[in-house]
């Protein structure tokens, strides 16, 4: 009987493991049956937009944390497909920092001239999945959502996909609970003209503080106040902008910090990072994680250590994107089809820690772009995945820390040359402070009238 392998989530991560085994089938390679769940009912993970907050339609947890408005937060040159550019996509070359539309398009366009549709179940959500030590396989139950209706199948093996920016890590405050006015997480968030005219408070000090303040700014709030556990980012921000301790307590529409200062405002954001959450695994499977280069139980990232017939895709923390997702899914996929032999558990054992101590002796983000640097670069070395200059990624990588650094509301105004075709981005036809509008036909249409 042909091998079946469940891949459980069609955003960047699924995809990339759909591509990777279309990829060896078109090659006349003997693969196996993939069966791709889909709890939504469109391809593309976090890149497909949701209005909708809370519950969906049929009851489930919202999957979509972006919102109006985002444009990629870094280079598109940097998460660039090695096996599909973005000139080869759009025709022509685009500016370096797309809005969320113009991304979907990519990630959708790659997959849909690659046939992959048929092989995923949309509004399919996964329940459970159970190892047979006796018959070395799995039984995974999905529910229908149109249907209504739960099935269980047999799978060989089972690929985890399914992101880890969705389910909040939502911390309390003392006071919180009267506070008079909105609090939300920023999964929860959805556009910045509400809070027009506001006060907006955000707790955080990383990319989602930092890039929902600046939408927030852009949008017309009257202020915006950070309030950082750790660290302030340290921006060169604008005079309506303040970075501000932890929060000690609210009274009425009033934060109180640690350092003895208060402010008034009318919304708190909690930007306090998200869960991994992998309610459909028992715990002998189940990734115990937080947001890290090199989560433990994984050889290379990928395979879970105590079961090779698990693997997992995208789960680390993130410079790189697509193009890291895609090293890794060529990776199981190969591990899958036996062209790559796993090493016995205490090599494996060893080749975990070592990441992981070098990981634990990162002191700056810099250092940290060159090890993600590092682990695309290894598992490269591994399969048939197109090369690619890992190290002018990583100049880029670098380039864009300078950029946010000399002007975190203009950094998005910069161009990058594509490490595939040499090409350099040209510059995009408004400045970002100023482009109001994020969709596709703006962002394309008036570039091509500029031109
Ligand atoms: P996801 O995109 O989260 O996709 C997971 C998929 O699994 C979803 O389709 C979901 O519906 C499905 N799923 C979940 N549970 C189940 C289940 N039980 N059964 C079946 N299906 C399920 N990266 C960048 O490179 N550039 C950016 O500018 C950028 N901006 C970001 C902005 C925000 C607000 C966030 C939160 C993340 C951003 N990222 C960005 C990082 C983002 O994580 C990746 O780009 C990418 O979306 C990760 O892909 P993924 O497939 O691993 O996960
Ligand atoms: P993210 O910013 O949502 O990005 C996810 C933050 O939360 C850290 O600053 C952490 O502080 C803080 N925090 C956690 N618990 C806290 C507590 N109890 N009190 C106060 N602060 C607390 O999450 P993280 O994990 O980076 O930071 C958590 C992903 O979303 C990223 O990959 C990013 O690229 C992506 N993203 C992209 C965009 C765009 O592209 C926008 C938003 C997000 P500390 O003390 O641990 O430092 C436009």
């Amino acid at each position: 009987m042909k091998k079946r392998v469940a891949v459980i989530g069609a955003g960047p991560s699924g995809l990339a493991v759909l591509r990777a085994f279309e990829t060896a089938r078109r090659a006349g390679i003997d693969v196996p049956e993939v069966v791709c769940f889909e709890k939504q009912s469109n391809w593309g993970g976090l890149w497909n937009y949701t209005w909708r907050t809370g519950l969906d339609e049929f009851g489930e947890p919202v999957h979509g944390s972006m919102y109006r408005y985002l444009w990629s937060n870094g280079p598109k040159e940097c998460l660039e497909f090695a096996d599909y550019s973005f000139k080869e996509h759009f025709g022509r070359v685009i500016p370096s920092y797309p809005p969320r539309a113009v991304l979907h398009h990519y990630i959708a366009g790659r997959v849909e001239k690659s046939g992959v549709r048929a092989y995923i179940r949309f509004l399919t959500p996964v329940r459970n999945v159970v190892w047979s030590e006796e018959t070395q396989s799995f039984s995974v139950t999905v529910k229908d959502l149109q249907k209504d209706e739960h099935y269980t199948e047999a799978f060989d093996d089972v690929v985890v996909a399914n992101g880890h920016f969705s389910v909040p890590n939502m911390p309390a405050f003392p006071g919180i609970e009267g506070f008079l006015g909105r609090v939300m997480h920023a999964h929860d968030f959805r556009a910045a003209d509400e809070f027009a005219g506001k006060n907006v408070l955000l707790v955080g000090s990383s990319y989602s503080a930092e890039d929902i303040g600046t939408q927030c700014h852009k949008y017309g709030a009257a202020s915006v106040t950070f309030s950082y556990r750790t660290r302030p980012m340290g921006f060169d921000w604008p005079d309506t902008f303040e970075e501000k301790p932890l929060i000690a307590r609210f009274v009425g529409k009033t934060a109180y910090f640690i350092d003895g200062t208060s402010k008034t405002v009318d919304a708190v954001v909690l930007c306090t990072g998200y869960q991994h959450s992998f309610p459909f695994l028992p715990d002998d499977l189940r990734l115990k994680t937080n947001n890290r280069l090199y989560p433990l139980g994984l050889y290379k990232g990928v395979v879970w250590e105590r079961n090779p017939h698990l693997f997992y895709i995208g789960m680390q923390d993130q410079y790189y994107t697509f193009n890291m997702f895609d090293a890794q899914a060529w990776f199981a996929r190969d591990v899958i089809l036996g062209r790559i032999a796993l090493p016995h558990a205490a090599a494996q054992e060893a080749d975990i820690k070592d990441w992981r101590a070098r990981e634990e002796a990162l002191t700056n983000p810099f250092e940290a772009i060159d090890y993600q640097t590092d682990y695309v670069r290894d598992l490269l070395s591994a399969t048939d995945y197109p090369d690619f200059d890992v190290e002018k990624v990583a100049e880029l990588f670098k380039e864009w820390e300078h950029h946010k650094v000399e002007g975190i509301l203009t950094y998005r105004n910069k161009s990058y040359p594509s490490v595939l075709t040499g090409d350099m981005a040209p510059v995009h036809h408004t400045p970002w402070m100023e482009a109001l509008d994020d969709s596709l036909e703006a962002f394309l249409g008036v570039q091509e009238a500029a031109e």
